[in-house]
C-alpha cells in the first residue's frame, strides 16, 4: 500500500463553538452553516474516494475539535495520542482516546511536557517528517519519533519555517517523491531529494492539500495550483475552504486517515 492509500478516516462533526476557533491573524468568525457545508463536502469527498468514515459527535467545549488531525497521529500499524500545543486544545485528546482504541486496540500516548500537533507531521515513503513549531516542541517530537520507531516507522525531526502554523500548512505529499510546498518551505531545504511543486504567489493556502488514493483534494480558490498538479499527471478535486481558512485550517486537518 502507498502512504496515500487509505481505507478509513476519523472525522468530527462541527459544533456551533467552532466559529470561535483559534486563529493567528484577525480573520472574522466563520459562518457556522457555511463551515458545516464545507465540512460535509469534505466528508463526502473522502467517502467518494472510497474511505469508510467514523464520524465522531460534535464537542461544543472545544472550538477547534473538528481539526481531529492535531490531537492524534495514526499509521496502519498503530495510533498515538498526541498532546496539542495550544492550551485550549489539550483536552481534545481525552475525547479521541476511545475512538482510537476502538479502531487500533493499543494506543501509545505522549507524556506531560511533550507537545505535538498532528498538523506538524507529514508522512512520506522515505520518512515521516516531524516539524518543530510553536505547537510542537523537541520533547514531543522525540517522543513521537520513538513511538513511531516502535511501530517500525522512521521519523525525522525538522524545523517548520517561521510564521507558519504547522509543517503541513506549507507542505503536502502528492506522490511517492513529489511534495506540494510554499516558496518558504521550498527555501528551507527540508525536502532535499524530493521533487517539489511550489504554490504560485497568492496561492500559498493551496499547500495544505490532501492526496487520498487517486485524487488530490485542493482548496477551490487555487486554480493555478490545480493546473500545476494536473500537469504533473494527477487528478484534482477542488473543495471550498473559505470558512475553515478563517481558522488557519486546510484539508488535511479535518481527518485522521489510514
Ligand atoms: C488551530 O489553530 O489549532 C486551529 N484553528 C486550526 C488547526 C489546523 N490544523 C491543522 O492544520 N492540522
Amino acid at each position: 500500500m502507498r502512504v496515500f492509500d487509505f481505507t478509513n478516516a476519523i472525522v468530527r462533526a462541527p459544533a456551533p463553538s467552532v466559529v470561535h476557533g483559534l486563529r493567528s491573524g484577525s480573520s472574522p468568525n466563520p459562518d457556522f452553516e457555511k463551515l458545516r457545508a464545507e465540512h460535509q463536502a469534505y466528508v463526502s469527498a473522502l467517502q467518494g474516494a472510497g474511505l469508510q468514515i467514523d464520524l465522531l459527535p460534535p464537542l461544543d467545549a472545544f472550538a477547534d475539535s473538528i481539526f481531529v488531525e492535531d490531537p492524534a497521529f495514526v499509521v496502519p500499524q498503530g495510533a498515538i495520542l498526541l498532546r496539542p500545543g495550544a492550551p485550549t486544545r489539550l483536552g481534545e485528546r481525552e475525547h479521541m482516546r476511545d475512538a482510537l482504541k476502538r479502531r487500533f486496540g493499543r494506543v501509545q500516548e505522549l507524556a506531560d511536557g511533550e507537545y505535538v500537533d498532528g498538523g506538524d507531521v507529514l508522512i512520506t515513503p522515505k520518512t515521516i517528517f516531524i516539524g518543530l513549531s510553536r505547537r510542537t516542541n523537541r520533547a514531543g517530537a522525540e517522543a513521537l519519533q520513538a513511538a513511531l520507531k516502535s511501530l517500525g516507522r522512521d521519523a525525522r525531526i525538522v524545523q517548520t519555517p517561521a510564521a507558519i502554523l504547522h509543517f503541513k500548512t506549507a507542505s503536502s505529499l502528492l506522490d511517492e517523491e513529489t511534495v506540494l510546498v510554499t516558496r518558504a518551505m521550498a527555501d528551507s531545504g527540508v525536502f532535499e531529494g524530493y521533487h517539489l511543486i511550489v504554490t504560485p504567489d497568492g496561492e500559498e493556502g493551496a499547500a495544505n492539500a490532501l492526496r487520498v488514493n487517486g485524487t488530490v483534494l485542493v482548496g477551490d480558490r487555487f486554480p493555478q495550483t490545480h493546473e500545476l498538479i494536473r500537469k504533473h499527471g494527477l487528478s484534482v478535486q477542488g473543495l471550498a475552504v473559505t470558512e475553515i481558512a478563517k481558522l488557519d485550517a486546510g484539508l488535511s486537518c479535518m481527518s485522521l486517515r489510514w
